[in-house]
């Protein structure tokens, strides 16, 4: 239920719809009080009226917003009499596609509204609305006008072929050349940041009964959520609880302790455990510290966890260690290997930092963007191109093929702010938005 209710309305020919719903004289932009009335001419209800003409408005075209007093019957009513004028219910995102394709924004920016509207956290608000303003395509710009620039060069060579220049030429491409690789690597990493910012985390924590597992989620919560108790097995369902570190979104899974067991409550814990670890991105193996070394924690790991790649071992509960110099950080294998209290919070803040670091974050960096995998894939494929091209350079012979490299990193770029599309790409992006944006 919202403070007010709003119609909005776009396309070409609005003022006879105009002059039939508003009873008023509406000037472009100016929010008017009226009436909104009914095909009899009573009133359907009362509220402000904003005439958009195009191409001034959010699509391009003209649009019509109704402020009414938002019930869901009455604004029920004023939908229905605006579709019964010939108007249609818009798809998901339809609004945002028009603007796009009339040139308003460009598809980064589409993208960048929904971003903003799932955002789960203040940092992704912050990035969608940098990426909004342009930033992102603010970055891509340059490389793609760097990337036209050299095209012209070697096409005007393969054209006028001439002995002296080459060498001076081929030096100047490949420093420009390097320059644009640079570029696009550093873009590669702020949007791979972007994709953690905008998507989150989600982090189940595992590990033998007992171990400390919700323990840890309290501990990281800093609320007392999950049942904890000195009885192995108390854990049966799973415990979802979103926080939040360093902007990064992180949903922590609690699980029931792994172990062979009769009764039918926990075996279906120990089911459900196992599902949640297939879904994660990222996996914390527990392990109570005074009960398991780490060969005999890394054997165990290894029978419950089939992909040891995502996994941390947690050495919890390090409060109750005699011998401290056992503590510290290391690597086992592929591992990070951790120790913590979570009695104490001794070692959870090594725990976030090793969290983001999995995340690809690094360090606190104002200028973070949201960000989509399909913008680090495209970023990625050109930078492949470049790679290719440097490599060919140094043969003029092969510099029409040189052309073709730069040719196809341009258009892959292309795809990121929408200058080329395709209607699969288009219909995916538009589709997750909701109905009226
Ligand atoms: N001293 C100490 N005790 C801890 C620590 N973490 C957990 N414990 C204790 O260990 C016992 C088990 O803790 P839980 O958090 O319930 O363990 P769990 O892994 O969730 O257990 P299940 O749900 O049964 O699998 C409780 O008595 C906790 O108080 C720690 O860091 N230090
Ligand atoms: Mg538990």
């Amino acid at each position: 239920m919202g403070g007010v209710g709003i119609v909005r309305v776009s396309g070409s020919q609005l003022t006879a719809l105009i002059k039939d719903v508003a009873v008023a004289d509406l000037k472009p932009r100016i929010a008017t009080v009226c009436l909104f009335r009914d095909f009899d001419g009573s009133a359907i209800d009362q509220g402000l009226a904003i005439y958009f003409p195009g191409p001034h408005s959010f699509t391009g075209e003209d649009v019509l917003e109704l402020h009414g007093h938002g019930g869901p019957v009455v604004l029920d009513r004023l939908l229905n009499r605006i579709i019964q004028s010939g108007a249609r219910l818009a798809e998901p995102g339809e609004f945002t596609e028009r603007a796009f394709l009339n040139g308003k924004i460009d598809l980064t920016q589409a993208e960048a509204i929904a971003d903003l509207i799932a955002a789960r956290s203040e940092q992704a608000t912050r990035g969608a609305m940098r990426v909004l303003n342009g930033e992102l395509s603010g970055r891509i710009e340059p490389i793609s006008s760097g990337l036209v620039h050299m095209r012209v060069q070697i096409e005007a060579s393969i054209d006028f072929p001439d002995e002296e220049i080459e060498v001076h030429t081929i030096d100047a491409l490949d420093r420009d050349l390097r320059q644009l690789s640079a570029q696009l690597e550093s873009l590669i990493d702020l949007t791979q940041e972007g994709v953690a910012l905008a998507q989150g985390m989600r982090v189940a924590i595992v590990g033998r009964p007992n171990a400390g597992k919700s323990s840890l989620l309290n501990a990281l919560t800093g609320e007392d959520r999950a049942i904890v108790t000195a009885t192995p097995g108390t854990t049966r369902d799973i415990v979802k609880e979103h926080i939040n570190i360093d902007g990064l979104p992180v949903q922590l899974l609690d699980t029931a302790g792994l172990r062979d067991t009769r009764d039918p409550v926990e075996r279906e814990g120990v089911k459900r455990a196992r599902l949640q670890i297939e879904e994660a991105d990222s996996v914390f193996w527990v392990v109570d510290s005074t009960a398991q070394n780490l060969d005999d924690a890394l054997e165990d790991a290894r029978r419950y966890l089939p992909d040891l790649e995502r996994v941390t071992l947690v050495f919890n509960k390090v409060d109750l260690l005699a011998n401290r110099r056992e503590i510290q950080q290391s690597r086992v294998e592929a591992h990070s290997v951790i120790y913590i209290s979570a009695k104490t919070g001794a070692g959870l803040s090594t725990l976030k930092a090793h969290l983001l670091k999995i995340a690809g974050i690094s360090g606190a960096f104002d200028g973070r963007i949201v960000a989509r995998r399909r913008h680090v894939v495209a970023l990625q494929q050109a930078l492949d191109y470049l790679v290719l091209a440097k490599a060919r350079l140094p043969n003029s012979e092969e510099w029409e093929l040189v052309a073709e490299d730069l040719r196809q990193a341009q258009g892959v770029l292309g795809t990121i702010t929408g200058v080329v599309t395709t209607d699969d790409l288009l219909g995916e992006i538009f589709s997750s938005f909701c109905i009226g944006k």
